[in-house]
């Protein structure tokens, strides 16, 4: 009878402990389009188990929760949208450093751009312009081959981006007019701007399916985003600035505090490796990988076939949120 309670006992205690085992989850924000984000935490779920809640937000939006979380942090890891809210959570004290197993296998131009591992970079992605060639033909329109281009009055109400305060998207914009032309410059130019923008979306892709119903005809986004509109035949063009162009490095996070610090920390060395990343373009997910062993797209713009400014994110980590203000204050509040 003893040895009877004792086997019993032994299977209670294996079923409670494999029972434990799939109650494993991880808390995902992510802050690319929600296809890829759904498709990573698919992969990472067929591969470990772990059941993975997502919550898509846009960059600024998921840095905007983090704080409103800090002293009761929800989520386990931040994985994509720009760097640069990132950056400024990692500042901000949000998250914690931490240098993924694989870190060698990853590019050092882009994998850990503000120093100490405290944001690694998993993609890159190329700033530029969406064209609806089709309705600015229609209005006896040229296509604009560069930023100056953007202000002719002729493009009234014509041109969509999204707000910096909410988007990283929007951020890289006015960041790269600071690096193209100096701070109050880049102001200026984002007030000139400022006339001819039909509205500012939360969002930073938006502005690129506005552009390709017709609703506009130029979208400022990342140029990945666009040829995936193209693909789903959407008739826009990708255009890259003629002066240069500003890029993002899309940003992972272990969030400070996070309720399954074990697990993130797998999820972070998974999600860097080539066969993560190679789960992107499957969902028409273009960005550049970042992991040297992992496939480049064939639809993909190298970044060394682009003219890009120098784009200090160390710089953006510690004045994104003084400029996006300052945008508000001096651009966003003038008449249209
Ligand atoms: O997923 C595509 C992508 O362009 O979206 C991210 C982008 O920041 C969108 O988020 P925002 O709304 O914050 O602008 C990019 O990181 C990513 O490449």
């Amino acid at each position: 009878m003893k040895k009877l309670l004792g086997i019993l006992f032994s299977i209670l205690v294996i079923a409670n402990a494999s029972a434990f085992a799939e109650q494993k989850v991880l808390s995902l924000y992510g802050s690319a389009e929600p296809r890829i984000i759904e498709k990573l935490a698919e992969g990472f779920e067929k591969e470990t188990g772990v059941r993975v809640d997502w919550i898509r937000m846009s960059s600024g939006e998921t840095l905007a929760r983090l704080r409103a979380e800090k002293s009761n942090p929800k989520a386990d890891v931040w994985w994509g949208g720009t760097l640069d809210p990132h950056s400024i959570a990692a500042l901000e004290g949000l998250t914690e450093p931490y240098k993924p197993s694989i870190f060698d296998e990853l590019d050092p131009r882009f994998r850990d751009p503000i120093g100490g591992n405290r944001v690694i970079g998993v993609y890159v992605g190329i700033l530029g312009f969406s064209v609806n060639e089709k309705l600015l033909k229609s209005m006896g329109l040229p296509t604009p081959s560069g930023w100056d281009d953007l202000l002719d009055p002729q493009y009234k109400g014509l041109i969509g981006v999204a707000n910096p305060n909410t988007s990283g998207t929007a951020l890289t914009t006015l960041a790269t007019q600071i690096f193209l032309r100096g701070e109050d410059e880049g102001i200026n130019y984002m007030k000139k701007l400022h006339k001819n923008i039909a509205n500012y979306t939360k969002s930073g892709v938006a502005p690129g399916i506005l552009a390709g119903r017709g609703e506009i005809a130029i979208a400022i986004i990342f140029l990945h985003d666009c040829i995936y509109h193209m693909e789903q035949g959407y008739p826009v063009i990708a255009v890259v600035p003629k002066e240069g162009t500003g890029y993002e490095i899309g940003g992972l996070n272990l969030i400070k505090g996070a309720p399954h610090p074990q697990v993130a920390k797998q999820f972070i060395d998974w999600v860097v490796s080539a066969r993560a990343m190679e789960l992107m373009p499957t969902v028409g997910s273009y960005q550049l990988p970042t992991n040297t062993k992992a496939k480049v797209p064939a639809v993909s713009i190298p970044i060394d076939s682009v003219k890009t400014v120098d784009y200090d994110f160390a710089w953006v980590a510690k004045n994104g949120v003084r400029i996006a203000d300052r945008w508000t204050r001096e651009v966003f509040t003038l008449p249209r």
